[in-house]
């Protein structure tokens, strides 16, 4: 089977921005950057973005292209024993899928909520309780099934499913060209609405005040760094995906360097909108601004809410908001999906047809766990060891291994043979030094702590399962899977000498 290639360089970087571009930017990246000193905050997130999110991109847009594989192949060409890392960031995507399409789907509830503001004042009461119908629920105990919430994943799934059906160019790409002009012109609408009220200016000045003194602290470095690799989509097998479509030629470095600073540049965008509006809505509630500000799932469906009832025209700003949510997260699952989907495809040579309905039937059914009453408490503990543990884990590896393992200077050769500009030996002190040595402490801080204090107050016997439990599981079938490959890949070692 000849491999499918996007059809335009705009195409790809569209979709590669349309899968950093997510959840992540808009509900995590703000609040991150409030409660890691405001302004100063920027000074840790470029230093990570320049040492891990730059080069994580160039290595694995280089490696996608070089070596036209998803994930497992791109390990296994480098070396047969690497194969099951590329099944662990494969379990980690297929995880993440699962659970972000919730999240969608409460978005998409909310664009309808959003047009009488059906949530009512109470906008706490109403997401627990009436949307979630949260009780005495554990992420083991979730209760029942909610139709409710199961709807609109529904229809989300059928767009990714429809995606990734289709193909490379017809479906991801085009759906991408549709979803990426539409996203930054609601952004910029909104911007241009929001950044004018009053108070505005109050909630930018927080945001953007810097607070010096949190640079000594480790946790804002810390913080900088594991939102680095989750905004961008790397170490989880959805950008080697990508990449391993591009046209033989193709300018890598350039694309890396777009994808990144677009992404990076829209994270701010959504950073003055969401601070604008509660700027706002502290000062028509006379409050300041420390006691309305929230994050997480609290800033989406509890906080915006609360704001939109204060704002002029709230029928239109309201759906807008909860729409540009739904846009950014289609575009990130459809990627998230397509990585699962790629690696079915070059494993079991079956069609992509086949793999897209088999991926999505079975994520379909299993994210139905989400839609129940304990849905919420399943998807803060999944997430948290997601992203916390698995994937930090994972980008740590892959590190060592593109550090240290293999020639990283034969991929840097690739990618200036193929780019415009060239990329200097910076590139190799990043990703043999400054990275993996802090993502080791990240890593191991983030192991010590989880063991010591667990997460969230949840039970253990939680933690051991959906926690540890999960992760483990991940790297253990990856492990399977590489050592029952066949180990006819003899070719494939050479290849990766070329
Ligand atoms: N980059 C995406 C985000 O920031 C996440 C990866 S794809 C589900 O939301």
């Amino acid at each position: 089977m000849t491999r499918e290639v996007w059809g335009s360089r705009a195409g790809f970087i569209l979709a590669a921005v349309g899968s950093a571009i997510g959840l992540g930017n808009i509900w995590r990246f703000p609040y991150m950057a409030y409660e890691n000193g405001g302004g100063a905050f920027f000074v840790p997130y470029l230093f990570a973005m320049l040492t891990a999110g730059i080069p994580f991109m160039i290595m694995e847009f280089g490696l996608g292209h070089k070596l036209r594989g998803s994930a497992p192949v791109v390990f296994s060409k480098l070396n047969t024993k690497f194969e099951w890392l590329g099944w662990f960031q494969v379990g980690i995507a297929a995880v993440i899928a699962v659970y972000y399409v919730a999240v969608i789907g409460w978005a998409m509830s909310y664009v309808g909520f959003a047009f009488d503001q059906s949530w009512g004042t109470d906008t706490n009461a109403f997401f627990f309780s009436e949307y979630l119908k949260l009780g005495e629920n554990s992420p083991s105990n979730l209760g029942s099934w909610q139709l409710h919430i199961a709807i609109p994943m529904t229809i989300a799934w059928a767009i990714t499913f429809a995606a990734v059906f289709t193909g490379i160019k017809g479906g991801i790409e085009r759906a991408n060209k549709i979803l990426m002009p539409v996203l930054f012109i609601m952004v910029i609408l909104l911007i241009a609405r929001v950044a004018f009220l009053p108070g505005a200016v109050e909630g930018l000045n927080y945001l953007f005040t810097p607070d010096f003194s949190k640079l000594t602290d480790a946790k804002v470095w810390s913080a900088a760094y594991g939102q680095i690799f989750f905004t961008l989509s790397v170490g989880f097998a959805i950008m080697l995906a990508y990449s391993s479509y591009l046209p033989k030629k193709s300018d890598v470095t350039n694309n890396a360097f777009m994808t990144v600073l677009i992404n990076c540049g829209f994270s701010i965008l959504a950073g003055v909108l969401i601070f604008s509006i509660l700027g706002y809505m502290a000062q028509e509630q006379g409050k300041a601004l420390t006691e309305v500000v929230s994050g997480g799932v609290g800033l989406a469906f509890i906080t915006l809410p609360q704001a939109i009832n204060l704002l002029p025209a709230p029928y239109i700003i309201g759906p807008l908001l909860f729409l540009a949510l739904v846009v950014a997260g289609l575009s990130s699952h459809i990627s998230i999906i397509e990585a699962v989907t790629s690696a079915i495809i070059d494993k079991l040579n079956i069609s992509r047809k086949v793999a897209a309905s088999v991926v999505c039937g079975t994520g379909f059914a299993v994210s139905m766990a989400f839609a129940t009453n304990g849905g919420l408490l399943l998807l803060d503990l999944v997430d948290y060891f997601m992203n916390n543990v698995a994937l930090l884990a994972s980008c740590l590896i892959e590190l060592v291994i593109l550090g240290w393992l293999i020639k990283v200077s034969d991929i840097r050769d690739h990618v200036n043979k193929v780019s415009e500009f060239s990329v200097g030996a910076w590139l190799e002190v990043c990703v043999r030094f400054v990275s993996p040595l802090m993502l080791a402490w990240i890593v191991g801080t983030n192991l010590v702590n989880t063991f010591k204090e667990g997460y969230g107050g949840y039970e253990q016997s939680d933690l051991l399962m959906l926690g540890w439990g999960l992760t483990a599981a991940l790297a253990i079938v990856g492990i399977i899977v590489n050592i029952v490959s066949r180990p006819a890949k003899d070719s494939a070692e050479e290849d990766a000498q070329e």
